[in-house]
């Protein structure tokens, strides 16, 4: 009597931890950047390495569970040409210079580490002029439902301009992991998990798994110290038009278009 108190009650415990990792999983568990800060231009060659970090797959429509497996993933940064920014919090107040006013060097932000451990192909997001804006990774083995996979791949070293009072420049960074192919209209949580800011794209995604929650990098000034003017210095934040997310968030290989169909 005794005995089966005591298994009952670690049954009743473990139900509660188990509940507890799935309640957590689905608030929390979202695709991020491995490592969401950095420093200012801090790696060696102006690179910081980096894995894009896919936590779950899409949800299947019976219990909303995370069991379907994921065919790839777009990554794209803002292009800091029509961007917003904003300054104090990411819906703080408009900036209306350009980039360069907290940034010195961004056009070319990002560069693939070649690996085809989990998706077999590997393609860059470039720009009208080459720039590397982003990438996509599909293809060949599937991310198996309930695995997590890392996209390896390298940022360039970022320059805060030395005479603003910018403290740390968060990039907003728009990632889809698709579990379909599909058009815009097919998507679900069922068919893609999108990580991107809701500014009026395609790619908005209201009312489904992770709307409005982007993953982000942060770089930290690190070189230049705050002008004393600057007081305690301003955080910034850079987010992708929604032009440019129509324009780059797709999968193009070899000149067709893929995703969205
Ligand atoms: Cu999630």
């Amino acid at each position: 009597m005794f005995k089966l108190a005591v298994l009952n009650y670690r049954t009743f415990a473990l139900a509660g931890i188990l509940g507890l990792v799935v309640v957590w999983q689905s608030a929390h568990a979202h695709t991020r950047l491995k490592t969401p800060v950095i420093q200012e231009n801090a790696a060696n060659h102006g690179s910081n390495y980096n894995d894009v970090v896919i936590a779950h797959g899409c949800q299947n429509t019976t219990d909303g569970a995370s069991t379907i497996s994921t065919l790839g993933t777009v990554v794209v940064f803002p292009d800091g040409k029509d961007s917003i920014i904003t300054t104090g919090t990411v819906s703080g107040t408009a900036h209306t210079g350009t980039l360069s006013d907290f940034v010195t060097n961004w056009g070319n932000p990002v560069t693939i580490i070649q690996d085809g451990s989990i998706f077999s192909h590997q393609e860059y997001i470039q720009d009208s002029l080459g720039n590397k804006l982003g990438f996509w990774s599909g293809g060949g083995s599937k991310l198996k439902a309930g695995y997590r996979g890392l996209i390896p791949f390298t940022t360039a070293g970022v320059v805060i301009e030395p005479a603003s009072c910018a403290k740390n420049v968060t990039f907003i960074v728009s990632i889809v992991d698709v579990c379909e192919i599909t058009d815009s209209n097919g998507f679900s949580n069922e068919t893609v998990q999108m990580w991107t800011p809701a500014v009026g794209s395609i790619y908005d995604g209201e009312g489904l798994h992770g709307y409005d929650s982007p993953a982000t990098l942060t770089i930290a000034r690190s070189i230049a110290p705050l002008p004393s003017s600057c007081g305690e210095g301003v955080d910034v934040f850079v987010k992708p038009s929604a032009a440019q997310l129509n324009r780059d968030l797709r999968i193009i290989l070899d000149g067709a278009q893929l995703w969205p169909k």
